[in-house]
């Protein structure tokens, strides 16, 4: 049996991590796989993650089974989180799932069950799992101009344009904030523009969110999704906490549906519980858990958003850095996008055999549509990349 298997194609983020630790010379970078890193390289444990993790050992009095949407006290943080305060509860399903990768999943197979003939439309460029998974399970797949090579910034009138394409029913997976692999992002007159053309088109938008904090703050990266759940009758929400909480090895995400109305919400929310049975019973509970507990303790809460705060500044402080440094060599404006994006990511827009280039003369490792991790940077980095932008010719 196990003979008739076929090989798989590497993740090719994954792969480049592997062939950055082959690579013996000590002066290499790793800007990478997308995990934050701080000046010293290291992706610590956040201070309330700590605190947190003390007190389930401390108190925590049974590792029973949760149920299977998991504790409906992190779902309820969550919500809170990215929605606000004031959003239709009532007609709000969610299930936890295993990291923001598990919410999509789940959701994909929630469209299969409920539409199987919709087409789900990504962004291009977007996160190579995306179009991963929805090949795997046989998801039909559309695809919108996103980036504008030339500007650097987001291509909007040739969004708008290849969305002319969507039918009704069909899905357009939006990026929550901090889009991957770009860094390029939607404002909120182009998101309310979004919001307005799904509703006409009979269209649902799919948010994938996974950076809420990195990149203008936590509130204000979830503006834009906040502002389609205020306007549409029903939405997917697969939100990922591995980068905000730092607590990537945890697996711990959270899939929302909004319902037309509350009357379907119990319907949604047992297929949610219905799937997540079928794939893993029980999702995991540790990193819920430290997230509830976190958003529920005040003192703890504003710990965790001081430190998220400290690590967006640092990253948009690097941004600054890198422009200025480029700015000063290239004697041009012409890589001031990189101040303008935001989130972990920027794409630099240097062709394959540039980032080529720079990987074997510099040994400086970014993905090879040049997407940079912005946190594998510090001080004395960002003039060694610099050097090696120009010399490559971008
Ligand atoms: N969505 C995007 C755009 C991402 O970049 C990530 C990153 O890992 C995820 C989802 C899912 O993250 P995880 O499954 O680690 O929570
Ligand atoms: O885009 C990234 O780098 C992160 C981490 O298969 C990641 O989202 C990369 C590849 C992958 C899973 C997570």
């Amino acid at each position: 049996m196990l003979s008739n298997l076929k090989a798989q194609p590497v993740d090719k983020i994954l792969g480049l991590a592997a062939a950055y630790r082959a690579d013996p010379r000590d002066t290499k970078v790793d800007l990478g796989v997308g995990v934050y890193k701080n000046a010293q390289g290291l992706t610590p444990v956040m201070r309330a993650i700590k605190v947190a993790e003390q007190r389930i050992v401390d108190e925590e009095q049974t590792k029973a089974y949760t149920g299977l949407a998991g504790d409906p006290a992190f779902s309820e943080a969550m919500a809170g989180l990215i929605l606000g305060t004031d959003y239709p509860r009532e007609r709000f399903a969610a299930v936890a799932t295993p990291g923001g990768t598990g919410a999509i999943r789940q959701a994909l197979e929630l469209i299969q069950m409920a539409s199987p003939d919709a087409t789900v439309w990504l962004s291009n460029p977007t996160w190579p799992n995306h179009p991963s998974i929805m090949k795997y399970l046989g998801v039909p797949m559309g695809e919108y101009r996103y980036f504008d090579n030339a500007t650097r910034a987001v291509d909007f009138a040739g969004m708008m344009a290849d969305l002319e394409g969507v039918k009704a029913g069909d899905l357009v997976l939006l990026h929550g904030c901090c889009h991957n692999p770009t860094g390029a992002n939607l404002n909120l007159t182009q998101w309310g523009e979004v919001a307005d053309f799904l509703n006409a088109r009979g269209a649902i938008p799919f948010i994938d969110i996974a950076y809420q904090g990195f990149g203008d703050g936590l509130e204000q990266d979830a503006a834009g999704v906040r502002l389609i759940a205020s306007k549409v009758p029903e939405m997917l929400i697969a939100a990922s906490c591995s980068k905000n909480f730092g607590i990537y090895r945890e697996r711990t995400g959270v899939l929302m549906a909004l319902s037309p109305s509350s009357a379907e919400q119990s319907l949604t929310q047992t297929n949610l519980q219905f799937l997540n049975r079928q794939n893993f019973s029980f999702p995991p509970d540790h990193g819920a858990r430290l997230v509830s507990i976190i958003l529920n303790d005040d003192a703890l809460k504003t710990d965790w958003m001081q430190e998220l705060e400290d690590v967006r500044l640092g990253m948009l402080d690097l941004r600054q850095q890198l422009a200025d440094a480029l700015r000063e060599r290239s004697g041009s404006d012409r890589f001031g996008f990189i101040a303008e994006h935001r989130g972990m990511f920027s794409r630099l827009g240097a062709s394959p055999e540039q980032v080529e280039a720079m990987r074997e003369h510099n040994a400086i490792y970014m993905v090879g549509d040049s997407r940079l991790n912005i946190a594998g940077l510090n001080a004395q980095t960002v003039p060694i990349l610099a050097d090696a932008i120009i010399a490559a010719g971008v």
